[in-house]
């Protein structure tokens, strides 16, 4: 019970009718919290030169990146998972943000910053840091997604927290100059049918072939995000930004754009990547990320605790290919549907939250969630699917996942079909 509640409750007790937790607290005799001066109220707290740069309050130390030890030979080769199951809203904090790593996270300073620009174009050019914040720059938020997240999903329900089966996603708000801006000053032939390569300052370099209609459209070479440095781990002091696109081709400590004729087939888009077929062909060049959601809470690791009643469920949905237009959410597994309300919308390429504003009565459930985006596309079920891509696929999974609820509000994660 916080401090507002117990000034309601002083000025005519309109906390009593705040609600269950109000009318247990009552049952049980007098609270306390309400009744006692308590130790927070009675002496001074920290003061403002205590904490240079803040951390979260201990109570939230559970809310952090965690991995999935046997999923990577090692943590220099390595992911780890966003806890979206405890965030609200659609912004990722940088501190919390899954990262992924070929060769693990390296440490560039600005003054050792180097960003090449060549190949098929007038001037090649060599852009320091302290260059690059000189070109016009532009805010957006945008998600990123790990093409294998969900990839555990292909093949059954195996990791059972919304954390692991989706968490290799963020959303952060990205100052950066259009990569389109920096072709232009080193006079590139932009012609469409162009390419460019993008490679990091880390030894794996992580090199890949970006079309040149989407280098000219939305891709960002970006410095901030969500306002500050972005931290090592995710590209210091430069990364790219390929909005709606899987994440592999956010290239990190970017050190150089090479414009070219023709594709690189890079070891990331050609071996990783791609989806393979039952029949060995390979789908590639699986660029977007198709629209995809999911139900946040309740999920494993956020399990009903109230009982049966008023209940919120609450979830995220984004779309590679723009806005996320509907989300509706289903408590039996795909029969019946509700529509969802959406925090706010008109976010493109960005994570959208949605709300199920709904009531309990405290029977089980079989949670999913489904998006809809501005081009009409429905994300599809697991069934239709494997169906379409067969039971090799590892990466560009975006099926309509399933939660489980008992009667004692506990969450699993199953299929249906
Ligand atoms: N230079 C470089 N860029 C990279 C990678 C890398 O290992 N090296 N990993 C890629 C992959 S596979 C993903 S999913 C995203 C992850 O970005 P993040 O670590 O900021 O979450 O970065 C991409 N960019
Ligand atoms: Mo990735």
């Amino acid at each position: 019970m916080n401090s507002t509640t117990r000034r309601g409750l002083l000025k005519g007790g309109v906390a009593m009718t705040a609600g269950l937790a109000a009318g247990k607290a009552s049952a049980a005799g007098p609270d306390p919290l309400i009744t006692e001066l308590q130790d927070w109220a009675s002496y001074t707290g920290a003061g403002v030169d205590e904490t240079p740069y803040g951390m979260p309050i201990r109570f939230e130390s559970h809310v952090v990146r965690r991995n999935v030890e046997w999923l990577t030979a090692s943590p220099i080769s390595s992911i780890n998972f966003t806890p979206i199951h405890a965030l609200d809203g659609t912004i990722t904090p940088q501190g919390c943000a899954f990262e992924r790593h070929h060769s693990g996270a390296i440490e560039l300073s600005k003054d050792d910053y180097r960003l090449m620009i060549n190949g098929l174009v007038d001037r090649p050019l060599v852009f320091t840091y302290d260059d690059l914040e000189r070109f016009p720059r532009e805010n957006h938020v945008y998600f990123c997604e790990c093409a294998a997240n969900t990839g555990m999903e292909w093949a059954g329900s195996q990791l059972n927290g919304v954390q692991f089966t989706h968490g290799m996603i963020h959303n952060m708000e990205y100052t950066g100059i259009p990569l389109r801006t920096l072709l232009k000053e080193a006079g590139a032939d932009m012609s469409a049918d162009k390419w460019v390569y993008v490679e990091g300052a880390d030894a794996s370099s992580n090199g890949r072939s970006i079309p040149m209609e989407k280098a000219l459209d939305d891709v960002l070479v970006a410095f901030k995000a969500n306002g500050e440095a972005l931290r090592m781990e995710h590209g210091y002091p430069v990364r790219l930004v390929v909005p709606g696109w899987e994440g592999n081709m956010w290239v990190k400590w970017l050190r150089r754009v090479e414009v070219v004729d023709v594709a690189v087939e890079s070891r990331e888009e050609t071996s990783k990547y791609t989806d393979v077929y039952e029949d060995g062909t390979a789908r590639k060049w699986t660029w977007v990320m198709d629209a995809k959601s999911v139900i946040t809470s309740p999920s494993p690791q956020m399990p009903i605790k109230h009982g049966a009643g008023p209940l919120v469920i609450s979830g995220l949905a984004w779309s590679g290919h723009g806005q996320i237009t509907r989300v509706d959410v289903s408590k039996d597994g795909g029969i019946t549907w509700e529509t969802a309300r959406l925090g706010k919308q008109g976010d493109t390429k960005a994570l959208t939250r949605f709300y199920l504003d709904t009531t309990w009565d405290g029977k089980p459930m079989l949670l999913q969630a489904r998006a809809m985006d501005e081009t009409g596309y429905v994300q599809p079920t697991k069934d239709q699917l494997r169906e379409q891509r067969g039971e090799n696929a590892v990466y560009h999974n975006n099926c309509i996942q399933t939660w489980y609820v008992s009667p004692e509000g506990i969450a699993e994660n199953v299929e249906v079909s």
